[in-house]
């Protein structure tokens, strides 16, 4: 009688085992699984987006005349960058492997220079010399700093959004 009974709860106690090692398992799996998850966003997110200050930029791949780079960071939610400051400048100019276009212009008016938001970049920005609108020059690129070349250049591009906070 008292050996059926040492079975019976050996018997339970085997069961709880079994059955906290499945729960165990289970949560591990899904634990793994999120996990994965965050290091799949990660890694996209680096790959494509970087962080400074309280903005993230994205560099092209591929390159555009300056409109259509424009476009293409406004279809991103974002805008072709803007510099404001000589920090943002030596972040940009060290992250930009090539030339990129920048959210800057003098469209609107010649000679008049403007970021897209309508702000006057600071003339230390400048690449000495620049901009000269040689050949007709209206649109922004980064070049170590700032410069003019015309708008219709196929060039990489910089978009800019503040982080979501
Ligand atoms: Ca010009
Ligand atoms: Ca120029």
């Amino acid at each position: 009688m008292i050996n059926s009974q040492e079975k019976k709860n050996k018997d339970d106690l085997l069961q709880n085992i079994q059955n906290v090692e499945e729960n165990i398992n289970a949560k591990i799996v899904e634990q793994m699984n999120n996990l994965r998850s965050l290091w799949q966003l990660g890694s996209q997110n680096n790959s494509s987006w970087k962080r400074f200050g309280s903005k993230l930029y994205y560099f092209s791949q591929t390159s555009e005349p300056w409109e259509k780079a424009r476009e293409q960071c406004v279809a991103m939610g974002a805008t072709l960058a803007m510099v404001k400051t000589d920090e943002q400048m030596a972040f940009l100019a060290n992250e930009s492997t090539s030339k990129h276009w920048l959210g800057l212009s003098d469209i609107g008016t010649e000679g008049t220079w403007k970021w897209l938001d309508g702000s006057i970049p600071d003339k230390r920005l400048w690449v000495p010399g620049e901009p000269n609108n040689e050949g007709e020059e209206d649109c922004g690129e980064i070049h170590g700093r700032l410069n003019d070349i015309p708008c219709d250049l196929l060039r990489p591009w910089v978009c800019e959004k503040s982080i979501a906070i």
